[in-house]
């Protein structure tokens, strides 16, 4: 059987993660897709997400936090040293599930789970070839050129760690203008435009900094476009999927019966 299409979501507290998973797996689902959901973050509060496969089964970050007298963040990192001993019973129970497509959900606390060597030994262990991250952008970070040099920091950060295909979304676009979506899109498209507004936009103490970040970047190689999204309004849900086959397959679709509708 072939490997599923992985897929994890991550982004800084509040980005947005938990919304877009639970939409576009209602999307894929609702156009024939074979999808898991997989929930690991242990701190998730509400069931809305309804994941098939729950690491809060294993671990759940209330229960450390008593049984340990641990805050939140210490918290975190206790149970991601648990979950990656628990991490083959979570894969064990994702391979059961045999689906084409998985989604994952990852905890709120990108920091966390980006530098702990034990968010390497999850992914690593549930990823096979075909996998890679959705990096959702926080439109209220992302609108500053400062805060969008920032993220970008940040998402290059979560990809040099994990070492795998990234897309960039633009999460909740539907709380910025049209001008504001635009204007976001030129920054990531167009070469020159964000360091034109970093220059331009910047508090004068905060331009150097931000220069020379935008300038470590570019060295970097270009990154991908962002892409806008909303999960509340349904936007960029098919464009999202149709960016994941190009990953994933080079633009073949895994099941050609069950083409996707239009948005
Ligand atoms: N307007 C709007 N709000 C959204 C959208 N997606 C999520 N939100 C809101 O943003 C807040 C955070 O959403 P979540 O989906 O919980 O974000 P998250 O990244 O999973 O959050 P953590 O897991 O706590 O880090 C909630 O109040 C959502 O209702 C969207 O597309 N548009
Ligand atoms: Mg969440």
């Amino acid at each position: 059987m072939e490997e599923p299409g992985t897929v994890y979501f991550t982004g800084t507290a509040g980005a947005g993660k938990t919304s877009f998973v639970r939409a576009y797996a209602g999307w894929m689902r609702s156009a024939g897709y074979d999808v898991a959901v997989v929930n690991l973050d242990p701190g998730a509060e509400g069931d809305e997400l309804a994941p098939d496969v729950d690491v809060r089964e294993w671990v759940r970050l209330s229960e450390i936090e008593d049984e340990y007298g641990l805050g939140p963040n210490g918290a975190q990192v206790a149970a991601a040293d648990m979950i990656a001993l628990k991490i083959f019973e979570v894969r064990q129970a994702v391979q059961e599930l045999k689906s084409d497509y998985v989604l994952v959900d990852t905890p709120g606390q990108v920091e966390l789970f980006a530098f702990r060597e034990a968010s390497r030994a999850i992914v690593d262990a549930l990823s096979g070839d075909r996998s890679m991250i959705a990096f959702l952008f926080d439109p209220a970070l992302a609108r500053t050129p400062g805060g969008y040099v920032a993220l970008l920091m940040l998402s290059s950060t979560v990809e040099f760690r994990f070492r795998l295909p990234m897309l960039h979304l633009l999460a909740k676009s539907d709380v910025l203008t049209p001008e504001q979506v635009a204007e976001l899109l030129a920054w990531s498209e167009e070469s020159g435009r964000l360091l034109e507004a970093v220059t331009q936009l910047t508090p004068t103490p905060d331009i150097q900094l931000s220069t020379e970040l935008y300038r470590a970047l570019e060295n970097l190689g270009p990154s991908t476009a962002l892409l806008p999204t909303s999960a509340k309004e349904g936007v960029g849900i098919e464009s999202f999927y149709q960016a994941c086959q190009r990953v994933f397959t080079g633009g073949e679709d895994l099941e050609p019966s069950h083409a996707p509708t239009e948005e």
